[in-house]
């Protein structure tokens, strides 16, 4: 059995020491290709088929950074069978900006909410199930450190590869969302289903690399500007933006619903 397990997170989610305590001495170190960003990859111990690729550290899934467009590449061009993205509990609000956007891929996805040692300590509580039922994927609570809960999670990586599919939970406004069928139905039609999400919100934020790879035609990018146009000016603010703020929206919904800090509200002594 061949599985292909990407680890996607944030920069310090504590992707190396998870990556570590998954592969032990079995890694294989190069670069991305054209670039000098280090790849790295591993057999999942005691899994002889199953290949773990270390992506670059990134917050999310835009064109700006060389690590977000390597770890991108990779992604849309490459395919893995699943991503294991690991979340640090500690930072669960911006952590899941990332989150959202590995959801649209139409790719697997299975959490880990890493760092649970510091979370239980701090008296924090996650609720899990919650998050998982809102997100649409299995979620495992891990301490790479300790190394409890990892191979659960990988292992859970594993099955969601061979047999599930993340659905995107989150929906935007009636503007975007209506752009983004236009978008699907003239451009991305030829593509499998689950794959077009993604490419359609790229292409409605304007994301030139995406359009570009794509090689969409003039006249139907102009189809697609008149519906761009119309969300912009209904939201009052730029595409991009829009939906960068409305990810924050959702997210800020979420921790509501499935985060409750211990201290929250007290004053500091310090
Ligand atoms: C230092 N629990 C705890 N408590 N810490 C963790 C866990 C966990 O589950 N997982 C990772 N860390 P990386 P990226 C450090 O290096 O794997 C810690 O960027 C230090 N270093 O040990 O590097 C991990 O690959 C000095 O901490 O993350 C590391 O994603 C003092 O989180 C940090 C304190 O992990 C980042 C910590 C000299």
């Amino acid at each position: 059995m061949n599985v292909r397990i990407a680890l996607a997170g944030n920069p310090n989610c504590g992707k190396t020491t998870l990556f570590n305590a998954l592969t032990g001495s079995n890694q294989f170190v190069g670069n991305w290709p054209g670039v000098t960003v280090e790849k790295k990859e591993g057999k999942l111990k005691k899994h002889d088929g199953v290949i773990v690729t270390d992506l670059p550290g990134i917050y999310s899934l835009s064109p700006y950074t060389l690590e977000e467009v390597v770890a991108r590449n990779y992604l849309i061009g490459e395919r893995p069978d699943v991503i294991l993205n690991i979340v640090d509990g500690t930072n669960l609000e911006r952590n899941l900006y990332l989150t959202t956007q590995l959801t649209e891929l139409g790719i697997p996805v299975v959490i880990a909410v890493n760092m649970m040692d510091v979370v239980a300590k701090n008296g924090d509580k996650i609720n899990v199930a919650e998050l998982s039922r809102e997100l649409g994927c299995k979620i495992v609570e891990i301490s790479a450190l300790k190394g409890t809960g990892i191979m659960t999670a990988a292992e859970e990586a594993i099955k969601a590869a061979q047999n599930s599919k993340t659905v995107p939970m989150h929906t935007f406004s009636g503007a975007v969302e209506h752009a983004i069928a236009h978008i699907e139905e003239e451009v991305l039609h030829n593509m499998p289903e689950e794959q077009q999400r993604w490419y359609a919100i790229k292409i409605f934020e304007r994301d030139t690399k995406a359009i570009e790879s794509l090689g969409v035609d003039e006249a139907s990018l102009a189809h697609i500007e008149n519906d761009i146009v119309a969300a912009e000016k209904e939201l009052d603010d730029d595409a991009e933006s829009i939906i960068t703020n409305e990810r924050y929206v959702y997210i800020a919904n979420l921790m509501k619903a499935c985060y409750k800090k211990k201290n929250a509200g007290k004053l500091s002594t310090s």
